[in-house]
């Protein structure tokens, strides 16, 4: 029986178009004829956003290209000014953005704002960066030489980003680029068309502040994947920055290495974590639930694997159980909802056919299918799903981008971690121990071989602070903080000789 909930909010559409209006996002971006943007809390239409045409696009490039020319020639500091700006505009804008990735994405309400504080985040950072770009002082074996490097803009910086971070992707990597002296040119996905565009006016809000922007700084391609390959093929973009499924970065990643193009790949994650004997278990069940539920297991760094010592399997496993069959599912803007909806429809399908392959391989299901109750009927709604599985096989060994968490024993901690690192991806990992030999072992060389390994913490919901990435089939690139800024930028040594004679490297005589 349906609990008695408050009256169901605003009908989607009207929300969605009101906020966009309030962002300052103009009517000339719709047309009737354009690509629906739907909302996943009802499936309702929100809008028709004109395509950008091959043309245009190409077009868009060019611009991009004539901007990075210009803005190469600011100094860093002051390129951090305008995205200082940027950050002030988002702060001014957090609940309308917030709610609008909730509306588009179908992100619970603390998330959708969650992901916007991210974007200020790293305005933050990127604004500090801007007066940081330092280069080495490097000693030389030649008398009267010195040598350094220098850090310069490397020009147009491609952003290809997916819907479940529909914003706060394309802020790592475009303020980040800002400071370094690049343009971006963003291909976001075409299902998060609305937050794309109302980003875009943000941005333009602030270059009005700052003035002296070039136009061009930043270009958003609407559309599918034609438009994006526009982007990936262009001889004028020399980085793109592309965050998606390990299939898209197959074809992206050798499409940019034939043309010697940099590629910053943020792709599949299939993340662990460990249940050791010594585990707060209190803890851990928090972690599991966040990391494995959140997002409604739509964010690469998503827990999907568990494995839980065969001593503390029987403490924890009923209890997660418990947590599982009470999580509140729903419209996402309800208070108390902890698991929105699936994007789509063929989301939803995914997360099917993968619960239907575990049992084939002798799992045991705990939730899963379709939730319809009230207001859920018209949207991609899932139960999240546990399974037990007699072993690592089958689904278990790819991503599916929903909320199934596998949930396996453990005997022997040698053997977790080879087990843990069998799989394709290679992106975030965590262990829950109390016992430091096994969290020091977890994190070293011959331990967790991700991007990002934790300790007591889920895999999931990193700081932008840290470089953000994995390895394997997750793709290697880094994004976000720490010295990430690198790959936005081209690397000079230069080697200046203040003496009157000319030594040779490695004692090399050639006396003309
Ligand atoms: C993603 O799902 O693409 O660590 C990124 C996290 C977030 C980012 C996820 N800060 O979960």
């Amino acid at each position: 029986a349906l609990k008695s909930v408050p009256a169901a909010p605003a009908p989607v559409a009207e929300e969605a178009r009101a906020i966009l209006k309030r962002l300052g996002v103009p009517d000339s971006v719709f047309a009737p004829s354009g690509r629906p943007a739907l909302s996943p809390i009802s499936g309702e239409t929100v809008a028709h956003v004109r395509e950008t045409t091959p043309e245009e696009a190409k077009a868009a490039i060019a611009r991009a290209d004539a901007a990075f020319k210009v803005w190469r020639r600011i100094p860093a500091p002051k390129r951090g000014e305008f995205v200082r700006l940027i950050g002030e505009e988002l702060r001014a804008a957090k609940d309308d953005l917030g709610r609008l990735v909730t509306l588009e994405a179908g992100k619970v309400t603390s998330e959708g704002l969650g992901e916007v504080q991210e974007m200020i985040d790293i305005c933050d950072f990127a604004v500090g960066l801007s007066r940081q770009l330092y280069g080495l002082t490097i000693a030389t074996e030649r008398a009267d030489h010195r040598m350094m490097e220098t850090w310069h803009p490397l020009g147009v910086c491609g952003v290809i980003s997916a819907f479940n971070f529909p914003v706060a992707v394309w802020s790592w990597n475009a303020a980040l680029a800002f400071v370094c002296g690049d343009s971006v040119v963003w291909k976001p996905s075409e299902k998060t068309l609305l937050t794309a565009l109302a980003t875009k006016a943000i941005v333009e809000r602030a270059a009005k502040r700052f003035g002296g922007v070039p136009e061009g700084l930043l270009e958003v391609l609407l559309g599918g994947r034609e438009i994006g390959e526009i982007l990936v093929d262009d001889h004028r973009v020399p980085v793109v920055s592309a965050t998606g499924s390990t299939a898209m970065g197959r074809q992206v990643g050798p499409k940019l290495a034939a043309r010697f193009a940099r590629a910053i790949l943020e792709l599949g994650g299939n993340n662990a974590a460990i249940v050791a004997p010594s585990a707060d278990l209190d803890l851990a069940l928090r972690g599991i639930a966040f990391a494995a539920m959140g997002t409604a297991g739509q964010r690469c760094t998503t827990l999907r694997r568990l494995f839980v010592h065969e001593s503390v399997y029987d403490r924890l496993v009923p209890r997660l159980k418990k947590v599982y069959s009470s999580v509140t599912i729903g419209d996402p803007r309800r208070e108390g909802v902890l698991v929105g909806p699936l994007i789509d429809k063929a989301a939803f399908d995914g997360m099917e056919r993968a619960l239907d392959e575990a049992r084939a391989a002798g799992g045991v299901v705990h939730g899963g299918g379709r939730y319809t109750d009230g207001e859920c009927a018209n949207g991609f709604y899932a139960r999240p799903a546990l399974v037990e599985m007699p072993e690592q096989k089958g689904p278990v060994l790819r991503e599916t981008f929903a909320p199934i968490l596998y949930v396996m024993r453990y005997t022997d901690f040698e053997d977790v971690i080879a087990q843990h690192n069998a799989v394709g991806a290679g992106l975030s990992s965590s262990i829950f121990t109390l016992d430091m030999r096994e969290a020091e072992t977890f994190i070293s060389a011959v331990g967790s071989d991700c991007g990002i390994a934790n300790v007591n913490i889920g895999p999931s919901g990193a700081e932008i602070g840290g470089a953000f990435g994995g390895e394997k089939e997750t793709g290697g690139g880094r994004e976000a903080g720490s010295d990430a800024w690198k790959a936005y930028m081209r690397r000079a040594t230069n080697t200046i000789n203040y003496g009157r004679t000319l030594p040779l490297a490695q004692g090399v005589k050639f006396d003309v």
